[in-house]
């Protein structure tokens, strides 16, 4: 927790309703209620309003627990529905629809529903990605069916956020932001309200710039996670250990190459791309080849284990990592779910294994929470996720339990040599493959 949350706010802007209460929202109301501002926050799912009404929801974030439950015993309060305030704050999801186009409906709802409530005087902050211009026209469109104009009767900002999931209250209170408004004067005002719990630098600029520089930050990030991607594929055909590779070359003191893995998960590194490939098709190549790249990794990964373990159909196939990335508890848009569409069109059987997600059902498939259930008796198993808890493995725990003798390893989290010391080979993305001298194929156990 920062000690120098400023509690004297110096802005006149004190009561702020905050829409969407997921995990970039949910801190965000707690963090201004913390400041001292009088926040109500909005969602539409009627369980978690409830949730959140009885005291608060489980968080993996501890600091982030404790914060909830102490704003909702301050003076934070939530609903269904948006109330009057100074400060209306958006930061619902904006994901892609299955052709790629960005589905902004869940801030066009957002949008629509604080119109009976904007007064004249108003702040209105859009936080959710979305596509560059979408602030000073989707929603100034939409906000104007209220007969108020932005920059003249009320004030229109996109500050976009850069909270890492698991780190949220740190990242929020100490990142540097982007504060984008469609006046300058908006943009300063904006400032003040960030100011109130961020001690980041605080860059004033237009909507558009803010909405750009967005959309670059990811893509930056995706394209980088695809050439780190692209070598690990041509280490393998080369016979290289691409993270010895990246090491050495990550000596240089201008290379920082990142690392490979069975895919890209997550709300963001993977959809906001799309949203710049949607608007200026012709001329980001570069962007969809590493969409293109990253989205092939896990059943690349898996098309390499079928072949190298002869998988046939009616074996199974334990996978481990639901998360979209590690030491998280987030399942959702996981490259997971496509190894796990690809093994079923190969007419395997697939258990999934997470010990953060834990036991709950992600589009229709069982997560369970026992790692020894789900290996024992399988055919292969491929580790997706890069959990702590897979990288303290016992190196005989897939000779004991399972059938087969193979294991790919997507996220080079196992001591390869140990595990094939044990009697099964581990394909490694991007390094070499461990090959065991006593390959162990078991009857099926009881
Ligand atoms: N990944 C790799 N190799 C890497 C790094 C990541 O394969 O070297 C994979 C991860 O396993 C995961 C995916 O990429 O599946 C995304 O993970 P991440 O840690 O890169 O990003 P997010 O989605 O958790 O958070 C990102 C962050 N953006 C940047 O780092 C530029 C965060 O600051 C943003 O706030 C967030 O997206 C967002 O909400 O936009």
């Amino acid at each position: 927790m920062t000690a120098d949350v400023i509690t004297t706010l110096r802005t006149q802007d004190r009561s702020i309703c905050v829409i969407g209460l997921g995990y970039v929202g949910l801190p965000t109301a707690c963090l201004l209620t913390r400041a001292g501002h009088v926040v109500h926050g909005v969602d539409i799912d009627s369980d978690l309003v409830s949730q959140l009404n009885n005291g608060g929801v489980d968080s993996p974030e501890v600091d982030l627990d404790a914060l909830i439950s102490q704003s909702l015993a301050q003076s934070l309060t939530v609903s269904e529905k948006p109330t009057q305030a100074d400060v209306f704050m958006i930061c619902v999801p904006t994901p892609v629809t299955v052709h790629r186009a960005a589905d902004l409906r869940a801030i066009t709802a957002a949008v629509d529903s604080i119109v009976p409530v904007l007064e004249r005087g108003n702040l209105v902050i859009i936080e959710s990605t979305c596509p560059v211009g979408t602030t000073r026209n989707l929603v100034a469109e939409r906000l104007a069916a209220n007969g108020l104009r932005h920059g003249e009767d009320f004030d229109l900002c996109y500050c976009p956020e850069r909270v890492l999931p698991g780190n949220s209250i740190q990242e929020l209170t100490g990142n540097s932001r982007a504060i984008g408004g469609t006046t300058p004067a908006a943009a300063l005002r904006a400032a003040e309200v960030y100011r109130s719990f961020c001690h980041g630098e605080l860059r004033c600029t237009t909507d558009l710039a803010a909405e750009m520089c967005k959309l670059m930050e990811n893509s930056y990030r995706d394209v980088n996670i695809a050439i780190a991607n692209t070598f690990a594929c041509i280490a393998e055909d080369a016979g290289v250990d691409v993270r010895e590779a990246i090491e050495l070359a990550n000596m240089h003191p201008r290379v920082d190459i990142l690392s490979p893995g069975p895919g890209v998960g997550g709300h963001c590194i993977p959809v906001d791309p799309w949203f710049l490939i949607e608007g200026f098709p012709e001329v980001t190549e570069v962007l969809l080849a590493a969409r293109q790249r990253n989205d092939a990794q896990g059943e690349r990964l898996f098309a390499s284990l079928q072949e190298h373990a002869d998988l046939q159909p009616g074996q199974s196939l334990a996978i481990l990592g639901a998360a979209y990335k590690g030491d998280i508890d987030d399942p959702r848009e996981s490259p997971t779910w496509q190894v796990v569409a690809a093994a079923r069109a190969a007419g395997l059987t697939v258990h999934v294994h997470d010990p953060l997600v834990g036991l709950c059902s992600v589009h229709g498939e069982q997560v369970h929470e026992a790692l020894d259930a789900v290996l024992r008796n399988a055919d292969a198993a491929m580790i997706m996720t890069d959990h702590s808890e897979y990288r303290i493995l016992p190196a005989d725990i897939f000779a004991s339990l399972m059938r087969g003798c193979w294991v790919a390893d997507g996220r080079s989290v196992l001591d390869a040599a140990a595990v094939a010391d044990t009697g099964v080979n581990v394909l490694v993305l991007g390094g070499p493959t461990a090959l065991s001298s006593t390959p162990q194929v078991v009857a099926a156990r009881a």
